[in-house]
């Protein structure tokens, strides 16, 4: 499999999950500063020009977060990290809905990069408050859905845990402050071995020293 992917961007959290299932694959790394995701090369794979994409071992290129996630947890390891009744899938998506559709599609882009909804200087700070602010509530709604459980639904992670990690990590690189079981499940997932070598690979290797 080929996976590609940006250090630190929502890639992480598949290439998490590829770690985790113990997986071969290659990486490649995709500069979006650069504008490597609207080379033609890139766009041919990927139609939206987003990371991440996974080239499957048939050769075909997956493009969704979630559609990759959803792949590679009902390919391998048996189905470890997929909810194993109608309850818990619904609750996996939910969780994976408000991290990569609320949080980061509708609140991380306004922090990130806030001169794509704005030229005019005065109103930079308020669109970046709102993403916050977005990002903030998106984060409160979670916790009472968890029940105290360390993993989104129990004991051991699913595919939604590698979602919510991402987020919680950009809210701890940004100095957004996480609801306390949620600030509880990030130092959980950091203290797992694929979460160190995958973030140690990305550059963040100091985050553990
Ligand atoms: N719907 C896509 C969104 C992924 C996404 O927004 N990726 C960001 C990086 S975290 C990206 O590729 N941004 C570059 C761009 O949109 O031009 C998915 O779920 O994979």
């Amino acid at each position: 499999m080929k996976l590609y992917m940006t250090p630190g961007s929502c890639s992480t959290g598949i290439h998490i999950l590829l770690e985790e299932l113990e997986q071969v694959f290659e990486v490649y790394l995709v500069n979006l500063l650069a504008g490597d995701n609207r080379r033609p090369e890139y766009l041919a794979m990927n139609p939206n020009g987003t990371i991440p994409t996974l080239v499957t071992p048939d050769g075909s290129p997956l493009t969704d977060w979630q559609s990759i996630a959803w792949w590679l947890g009902k390919r391998f390891a048996k189905g470890k990290f997929l909810p194993g009744n109608e309850g818990d899938r619904e609750l996996c998506q939910w969780v994976m809905d408000m991290a990569g559709k609320k949080i980061h599609g509708d609140g991380f882009p306004r922090i990130f990069v806030t001169d794509a909804y704005t030229r005019d200087e005065g109103r930079k700070s308020m669109i970046h408050r709102q993403g916050e602010k977005i990002v903030q509530v998106g984060f409160e709604e979670v916790p009472p859905k968890l029940e105290g459980r360390k993993y989104v639904l129990g004991e051991q992670p699913c595919i939604a845990d590698f979602a919510l990690f991402y987020v919680e990590f950009w809210a701890d690189r940004t100095g957004i402050a996480l609801p306390q079981p949620l600030h509880a499940h990030y130092q959980r997932m950091l203290r797992r071995p694929a979460v160190r070598q995958v973030l140690s690979e990305e550059g963040y290797g100091s985050m553990f020293r």
